[in-house]
């Protein structure tokens, strides 16, 4: 029986009689109550943050009836209380919450009374209590833009603040409070095991675990994916064989088939008193650290196939977690799956995801490299604080041990080479302190409680022990001379990570998420509320530093914008197109970040209202399935082709050397064989002779096709920086039709046209293909994949706002 208690009422200072309904808090309820303006806008932070200065309470008082006060088990169960919270019932204290990512449960069966009962739960200022516990305890971690101490409070670090994100440490109830009664059984976990045998059959084993008051009997039921009963059984513990197993497969290599286990506790009667459903996927996951000529090799291996991991690092979404809901979730990784992802980081300084997130991944077919939520910070492991951390990691290990998704479990983000490379003040009590925590107590869980996935111990890593954990040749890697660094983009082209884990770059969010929070006289990049809305010490300078290398100067804000964006777009084409290259010593590239909390200038490629940043369509033709890719040096040009796909491929390679006006200088052709799973380097073509002495005006256009003939990609460069191109200024035709059901736009241009950008002034859409290049008098027709929001939708209304612009017009 359960009884959820969704309705509460907020007291903060004079504020008193407040409502909200969970997931709620202190800032969600002041807005959606218009006592503060929106955290976000402008400089709104601030006067937010101060809030958190004091604490306040929630209440909520519920009606409880006859039938339920009779169980003999009576809990009330808190499943994500953000943080700090001392809570009564009926005016009783019931006890004191710590820990945000771990679920509170307390015994009320001789607190609860016939009719209304009233919790109350007051909380206290996260602020002060990060501070105060610094004091107390001094331990190094990144200052500038959090709170000191907040490594010392189990609350999602990010919200103290990060290089990204503001400092809103919000206070409230973010998961279900519930009321939970039982008298016969209630199941508690469904685990369900895999062992995949060499005939290719599947041996699941279901462990259930129960609260059994009496005797009970267990059915379980197995469904297959499309719903066939395949198994009904009243066996304790079954072990079921599934000879003919659906396999699920990562996105890109096939089906995602999902399993569904059902277990029943039965009682005397024949009732079922309670049931549990858990969805599997059957597949076999684990990383291979393998030695090879190199190293040691670090890929995930899937069905006992190596697979080159694509993707990026998720942060959480919002910093106001009552709006993180399953569909916004959705529409990212819908998104991830859009840009051709197999894999996504769970970072270590947000929480835990919310089951609907490894649901989603399940479905969609992402791996999952899942941090325990340690970042960057050093930590004191005491007796109290190790207590509140076990249950934090049994209840959120087994949350996601039967998912498919999961990939990966990794101790934390880059305290290993912090230790060692970053100046932390170095004691020996820290160092066992870290040992002990990522390199015993955490491996020893996983051990126990998800024996079958592999555990990491930090990112980056090289296996743990301090030895030596940004070794390029073992492990993973933070790659970070680019940007923090200040090194070329092409400083990537000189490396040979086993898997990169963090790089990136960062922009401008669109124009219209910065018109969001600003005012038109603030759209300057060194204004208050821009500088405030870029969290990274020096990051627009950085960001004009690269600006320099590549492009004239931006004529206004919009064009900075959008130079902004294509500059991250290249920095991460360089990267990730390099390493696909070279797969088979590189196997992975997960850039530094999917997503935004709020909007400001960051290194995602998706920004907080969930535009497409140039990046993301970058991603979407880096991270292709077979990919053509070009490198340059000296008017040389090397063509590779990558192949991430489960079979052989034949594809043409066809490319050209063009004037900008389209004048073919120099042109070839080539049947080019990739086998599964590789990448293969074709010669290289010297180009000199039709390049060099009009190398301002001449571009490389290289074009992939299928075995069928349809073409896969068409993409171009520069012999020269994009700033001392001779660009002609293009005339560029829209055009936008309804066929059936999808929108069409239509572009095509007199000259040669680099990164052109469509735009819809009334209207959000994501488009198959955005920032492309124009290389010839054909048209070029994308179509609309997604609307986000904006009200015009008609052909006329879309053709009105329509706006079109390419690098030409950055600095003219
Ligand atoms: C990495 C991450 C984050 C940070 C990012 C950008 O180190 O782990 O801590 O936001 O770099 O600096």
């Amino acid at each position: 029986m359960i009884q959820y208690i969704r309705e509460w009422t907020l007291s903060y200072e004079n504020f008193t009689g407040l409502q909200g309904t969970i997931p709620c808090s202190l800032y969600s309820i002041l807005y959606q109550n218009h006592i503060i303006e929106d955290p976000f806008y402008g400089l709104n932070e601030y006067k937010s943050r101060e809030m958190c200065e004091k604490g306040c309470t929630f209440t909520a008082v519920f009606d409880v009836e006859e039938e339920m006060l009779q169980n003999e088990k009576l809990r009330l169960r808190f499943e994500g209380v953000d943080t700090l919270a001392n809570i009564y019932l009926n005016g009783k204290w019931l006890g004191r919450t710590e820990n945000m990512h771990r679920v509170w449960e307390f015994d009320v069966k001789d607190r609860a009374v016939l009719g209304l009962n009233e919790i109350e739960i007051q909380f206290d200022s996260p602020m002060q209590a990060a501070r105060e516990a610094a004091l107390k305890y001094p331990l190094w971690g990144v200052t500038h833009t959090t709170v000191d101490g907040y490594q010392h409070i189990r609350k999602a670090h990010y919200m103290y603040g990060w290089d990204w994100g503001p400092q809103l440490p919000d206070m409230g109830l973010f998961r279900d409070v519930t009321l939970v009664g039982y008298s016969t059984a209630k199941i508690l976990d469904v685990w369900v095991r895999q062992k995949h045998l060499r005939d290719g059959s599947v041996r699941l084993f279901i462990e259930p675990e129960i609260d059994a008051c009496e005797s009970i009997d267990m059915h379980t039921i197995v469904m297959s994916p499309t719903g066939e009963r395949l198994v009904d059984t009243f066996k304790k513990n079954p072990e079921i064989l599934i000879s003919d197993p659906q396999l699920w497969w990562p996105n890109g290599w096939g089906d995602h088939p999902l399993y569904t286990v059902t277990v029943e506790a039965v009682d005397k009667e024949a009732l079922c008193c309670d049931s549990k459903s858990v969805r599997v996927g059957l597949r076999t996951m684990t990383v291979s650290t393998a030695a090879d000529a190199y190293g040691n090799e670090f890929c995930f291996v899937v069905n006992g196939k190596k697979m080159f991991a694509m993707g990026a690092d998720y942060i959480p979404e919002d910093n106001l977690l009552s709006r993180v809901t399953k569909q916004r979730t959705n529409d990212l990784l819908n998104d991830c799956i859009r840009a051709n992802y197999n894999c996504i980081r769970v970072w270590g300084g947000g929480y835990y995801p919310d089951d609907w997130f490894f649901d989603l991944c399940d479905e969609l077919g992402l791996v999952v490299w899942q941090d325990f939520m340690f970042a960057c910070a050093t930590y004191r492991m005491s007796a109290a604080f190790e207590r509140n951390l076990i249950p934090e990691f049994i209840e959120n290990i087994k949350r996601m041990r039967n998912h498919a998704c999961l990939g990966l479990l990794c101790g934390n983000n880059e305290m290993e080479t912090a230790w060692l490379n970053w100046g932390i003040p170095q004691n020996e009590r820290t160092k066992l302190d870290y040992l002990y925590l990522y390199e015993q107590l955490l491996p020893d869980l996983c051990d126990e409680y998800a024996p079958d996935t592999f555990y990491w111990p930090s990112s980056p890593s090289s296996g743990g022990g301090f030895d030596d954990p940004a070794d390029e040749n073992r492990g993973d890697m933070h790659c970070w001379e680019v940007w923090h660094g200040g090194k070329p983009f092409s400083y990537f082209r000189d490396t040979y990570f086993r898997f990169c884990s963090e790089f990136g770059f960062e922009s401008f969010p669109d124009l219209k998420t910065c018109e969001s929070f600003s005012a038109p006289n603030e759209r300057n990049p060194f204004s208050r509320v821009m500088e405030s809305h870029q969290k990274c010490v020096g990051g627009n300078q950085k960001m004009l530093h690269y600006l320099a290398d590549d492009y004239l100067y931006p004529k206004n804000f919009e064009m900075f914008v959008y130079a902004s964006q294509l500059l991250q777009a290249d920095a991460m084409r360089q990267a990730i197109t390099h390493w696909r290259a070279n797969r088979g010593r590189c196997m992975g590239a997960l850039y530094w970040q999917l997503n935004d909390c709020w909007p400001v200038a960051s290194w995602a490629s998706i920004d907080s209202a969930g535009r497409w940043k140039a990046l993301h369509y970058e991603a979407k033709r880096f991270f292709a399935p077979i990919l053509l890719t070009a490198f340059e040096k000296d008017y040389c040009v090397t063509l590779a082709l990558s192949n991430e796909t489960l079979r052989d491929v034949s594809c043409r390679v066809c490319w050209s050397v063009k004037s900008s006006a389209f004048d073919v200088i120099a042109q070839g052709e080539k049947q080019v064989q990739c086998p599964v799973l590789s990448a293969v380097t074709l010669p290289p073509l010297s180009l000199a002779q039709s390049v060099e002495n009009a190398k301002y005006d001449r571009f490389f256009v290289y074009e992939l096709y299928d075995e069928a003939g349809t073409l896969l990609s068409k993409q171009t460069l520069l012999f020269v920086k994009p700033k001392h191109f001779e660009w002609k200024k293009p005339n560029i035709l829209t055009d936008v039709r309804q066929d059936q059901d999808e929108m069409r736009i239509m572009l095509a241009s007199d000259v040669f046209a680099k990164g052109v950008c469509v735009r819809f002034k009334n209207t959000d859409v994501v488009l198959s293909d955005n920032f492309v290049d124009l290389t010839d008098d054909q048209p070029v027709w994308l179509t609309v994949e997604k609307w986000l929001g904006g009200n015009a939708k008609s052909i006329s209304e879309m053709k009105a706002g329509i706006e079109v612009y390419s690098i030409a017009e950055i600095g003219e």
